[in-house]
């Protein structure tokens, strides 16, 4: 089992979110106008590959448990790597862009391509996002949000106790498997919602700032279908300060 986040070929923490910042402007200059979505925008090339947990498997214990972490990131999201990396063989012209701009473009991508993108392609991005905001409560997860996220909050959303009522009214409204999200959109508002299956924010030219995957294999192992009970424990290890940067990175670009 691996409990380090050392070693391996994959991104560090650090990386992953410098990935997924880049993404974000890719996403941004395209659905602003800055470039049109048939061009290809300044993005680094799609990480295609499995992010290590900055954390240990054990780490989100009690309120994530260890077994779900494991089976959750070596099996179920691997599998939407490894969908993605064999689909996009052949597809160099896809390959050197980002996924964000691939997932708010799906409409442009060869029809073959477009249900594989969707699923394993909102798969990789919606959990690379997951994993990197969530902590152990000794480490960062759980407390609230502060500085321009907390300023946001509270003037467009009211307080974060609404945000949290209304993520997991979200989560819980969703009928089988989806996210909850708070995102934010071009225009720097905030707004909270449910997708369905793998279906990213990034598809409609809105930022994830942070979701929470209420898919089953996401927590029955603990909470069987006691999926209120996972939804209240998930703001336990909440990583804000990854929140806060994925807010402001979203927002210095816009
Ligand atoms: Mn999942």
């Amino acid at each position: 089992m691996r409990t380090e986040r050392a070693g391996g070929p994959a991104l560090s923490r650090r990386e992953l979110f410098q990935v997924m910042g880049v993404a974000g402007v890719a996403l941004l200059g395209a659905t602003q106008g800055l470039g049109g979505s048939s061009q290809t925008l300044a993005a680094e090339p799609l990480p295609i590959v499995l992010p290590p947990l900055p954390y240990a498997y054990n780490a989100l214990e009690p309120f994530i448990d260890t077994l779900t972490m494991q089976i959750h990131h070596t099996r179920h999201h691997i599998s939407y790597v490894n969908n993605l990396v064999a689909a996009l063989q052949g597809h160099s012209d896809l390959q050197s862009r980002s996924l964000a701009e691939l997932l708010a473009n799906l409409g442009d991508m060869p029809a073959a391509l477009r249900d594989i993108l969707r699923n394993n392609g909102g798969g990789h991005i919606n959990h690379s996002i997951f994993w990197a905001t969530l902590a152990p409560p000794t480490a960062g997860g759980g407390g609230a949000p502060t500085g321009s996220l907390a300023q946001a909050i509270t003037a467009q959303l009211g307080s974060v106790a609404n945000v949290k009522e209304l993520v997991n009214e979200a989560g819980a409204q969703r009928f089988g498997s989806g996210w909850g999200w708070l995102v934010v959109d071009n225009a720097g508002q905030l707004l909270v919602y449910g997708t369905p299956n793998q279906d990213t924010p990034y598809m409609q030219g809105h930022t994830p700032l942070l979701g929470i995957d209420v898919w089953e294999h996401a927590y029955y192992l603990r909470y069987q279908n006691r999926r209120a009970d996972y939804l209240e424990a998930f703001w336990n290890v909440l990583n804000w300060h990854a929140v806060e940067q994925r807010y402001e990175a979203a927002m210095t670009i816009a």
